[in-house]
């Protein structure tokens, strides 16, 4: 079946179409619908029903949605749900800057802001919501734990994929190929819990 999926990100979009393999996972531009609600929620959860709700207001269909974005411990959670939006320390991610910088901007700085720190810990979280009807939806949420490193590696995925490495393997997340990356990150196993949901539910 075609299912919506509530973002502007085509990486995410890729992403999840392999997951759900078995669907067509179709994105507003696709239909030419102008789309950019708000993301005001304080949580990637609340963030994610805010984009799916939008979405179903202008499909009446059923919608997926996903907040996703890096945590890092020695920054006290930051730069999280305003991952998209971050603009270094003075900027907590009020979010109200017209222009967003690009990924290896924002690479730089995050790098830039965690300085020497020994504590290198952070992870990806990613929210997922399926909106079946108004009422009716389905929240997963997971993570995939790294270390932030102290250059840029890797030239697969996006975002601060080239940043966060696996220390079990050794690598950054742009260094997987990606199959790897779906079957080990945050928005691979939230998809995966997506699909299983799919499977088991009775759409009406
Ligand atoms: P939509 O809101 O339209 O879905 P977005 O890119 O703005 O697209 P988010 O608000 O969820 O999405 O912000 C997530 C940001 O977190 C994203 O722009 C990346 O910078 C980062 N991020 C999320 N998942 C990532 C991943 O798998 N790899 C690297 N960076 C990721």
């Amino acid at each position: 079946m075609t299912i919506w999926f509530a973002t502007g990100n085509s990486h995410k979009q890729r992403e999840l179409q392999a997951i759900l393999a078995g669907h067509c996972i179709k994105i507003p531009a696709e239909a030419g619908i102008a789309f950019n609600p708000d993301e005001t929620g304080t949580s990637f959860l609340e963030n994610a029903l805010i984009k799916a709700r939008a979405l179903y207001q202008l499909v009446g269909e059923p919608v997926i949605a996903d907040d996703s974005g890096l945590c890092v411990d020695a920054l006290g959670g930051r730069p999280g749900i305003y991952s998209a939006r971050y603009r270094g320390p003075e900027h907590a991610g009020l979010g109200t800057e017209a222009t967003e910088l690009s990924a290896p901007e924002r690479n730089a700085l995050l790098l830039h802001e965690l300085g020497d720190s020994p504590q290198r810990s952070a992870r990806f979280v990613c929210a997922m919501v399926l909106l079946l009807s108004e009422d009716r939806f389905f929240v997963v949420q997971e993570t995939l734990e790294g270390e932030i490193i102290r250059g840029e590696r890797g030239g697969g995925g996006f975002g601060y994929d080239p940043i966060l490495a696996i220390p079990t393997l050794g690598r950054t997340v742009a260094e997987l190929s990606p199959e790897e990356k779906n079957r080990l990150s945050h928005r691979g196993k939230a998809g995966q819990h997506i699909a299983d949901i799919l499977t088991g539910v009775v759409i009406h």
